[in-house]
Order: structure tokens, then sequence, then C-alpha cells
């Protein structure tokens, strides 16, 4: 069972975040209160992973954290032999990938892997989901890991990317934080939760903006790439190679 988070509701010397034991307790609660359109982010990502998939070939979930997305491809994967790979570099979070995975049949076989993606050696992929991953991995490593990712994927293959993003210029960037913080408000996070959660993802997160995203992407080699989902400051883009 896990719960609900309140992991900043007191007054606290704010460290920075980490993806530890005590987040893994309350992590359904904290994403699906934190991250607008969640649940039809992850159901879409299942589909379009569907809908890609090709026989004899690789899903990869990337920063699985409890597999949400892994589950979500994997019920609706139709081909002939596929394989999911499913990553996460928190000890936490593997553990309880594991179990929860457990809970679920299937003949799709996943393979959960404790593993850092900047080392990951991707091959035969049709689909390669990361959702709100990228944003945690230093930004002078993002085109490495995307251009790995690229070189992994067979013709036609897609990669799932969601990631909170930046305004292009302050002022609309400070309209999407207004309304993000409002969102979480309305979700019964208050101020000292919102600001020392802000405080300790700062350091460990720093989102890019659209632009920078989508340029990267298509310099990087990918024919087609397509936002499919905006809510403030939280998109899920879709590339294909
Ligand atoms: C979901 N996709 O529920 N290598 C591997 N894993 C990493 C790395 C790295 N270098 N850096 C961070 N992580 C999930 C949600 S959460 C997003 C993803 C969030 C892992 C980290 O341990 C965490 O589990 C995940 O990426 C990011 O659909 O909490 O905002």
């Amino acid at each position: 069972m896990t719960g609900k988070d309140s992991i900043y509701a007191t007054e606290q010397q704010v460290k920075d975040f980490s993806f530890d034991a005590n987040v893994v307790e309350v992590f359904p609660d904290m994403i699906q209160r934190s991250v607008p359109g969640y649940a039809t982010i992850v159901s879409t990502m299942g589909k379009l992973a569907g809908q890609f998939a090709q026989s004899n070939s690789n899903l990869y979930d990337l920063g699985c954290s409890l597999g949400a997305v892994t589950l979500s491809m994997r019920r609706n994967i139709a081909k002939e032999n596929c394989r999911i790979i499913a990553v996460d570099n928190s000890q936490a979070m593997v553990e309880r990938c594991k179990m929860h995975l457990s809970g679920f049949k299937s003949d799709v076989p996943v393979d959960v892997q404790l593993g850092d993606i900047n080392e990951l050696e991707i091959s035969n992929a049709s689909v390669v989901a990361m959702n709100f991953t990228l944003q945690f991995i230093p930004q002078e490593q993002r085109l490495a890991v995307l251009q790995n990712i690229y070189n992994g994927l067979k013709p036609g293959g897609i990669l799932l990317l969601s990631e909170k993003i930046k305004g292009e210029n302050d002022e609309q960037d400070n309209l999407l934080i207004d309304l993000h913080h409002d969102f979480k408000r309305h979700n019964g996070y208050s101020e000292l939760e919102i600001s020392q959660k802000r405080t300790a993802i700062e350091n460990v997160m720093r989102p890019d903006n659209l632009n920078k995203h989508l340029t990267r992407l298509s310099d990087i080699g990918f024919k087609q790439t397509q936002v499919w989902y905006q809510c403030f400051n939280f998109c899920s883009m879709i590339a294909i190679k």
C-alpha cells in the first residue's frame, strides 16, 4: 500500500530531492497530484506503444519508477515476441516496481533493471518511453542520451518523451508556473509544501523549453516530432525515426 504525500508538509531544512524509500512510499499520490494529466499521459503512451510496437523487438521504459508506463504498454502490445526493459537508477524504486509488476499477469516479459540511462545499451527497439525522466539528466548529457536512443531504434520506431518544460521567455514561464501551482493547491498541497518542494527540486530537475526539445530531436535525425499533449508546463511528445 502507498500513502499520501506529506513529505514537505512540515517546515524543514530542505535537502535536494531524491527518489529514496520515503518518496517510493508516496510516489503514486505525489505524481498524480503534481503532474496535470498524468493518468491520461500514461494511458495514451500505452496506446501509442501498442500502435508502434513491432514484432520481435524491445520496448523500453526509461526512468520507470513504479512501472506505470510499463504496465500501460504491456496492456496494449498485441505483436509477437516483444519484451519490455524497464530501467531506473533508484534501488528503492526498482525493488517496489518488481513487487508491483508481479501482481499483474501478462504474456509479455518484462525485465526490470537497476541502471543509469546514461550507460544503457539500447538495441532492436521499436518503442522507447521516457515519462518525465530526461529532465533529471544533467542538461549537457541529454543530447548523448537521446542520440543513443535514436541509434537503438529500428526504422519506424518511436520515442515517447514527456517533460516539464520552461516557457520560451520569463513572462510565459511565470504564467505556466503560476497555473501549475494553482493546480497543486487545488489538489491539496499547502503553500509551504509547494515552496519547499520547489526548493528541493530546483537543483536536480532543470527543464528545457519546448523549442529546445523539438530542435534537438530533429537535429538528431527524427523524421517527425509532434506534441500530442500539453497542459501548463507539462508536455508529451512523440518522435518517429
Ligand atoms: C512514471 N516514468 O510513473 N537513470 C535511470 N533512472 C533515472 C535517472 C537515470 N540517470 N535519473 C532519474 N531517474 C515514471 C515517472 S519519475 C518523474 C518518472 C518524477 C529516475 C528516477 O529514479 C525516477 O524514478 C524517475 O527517473 C523520474 O511514468 O517523479 O517527476
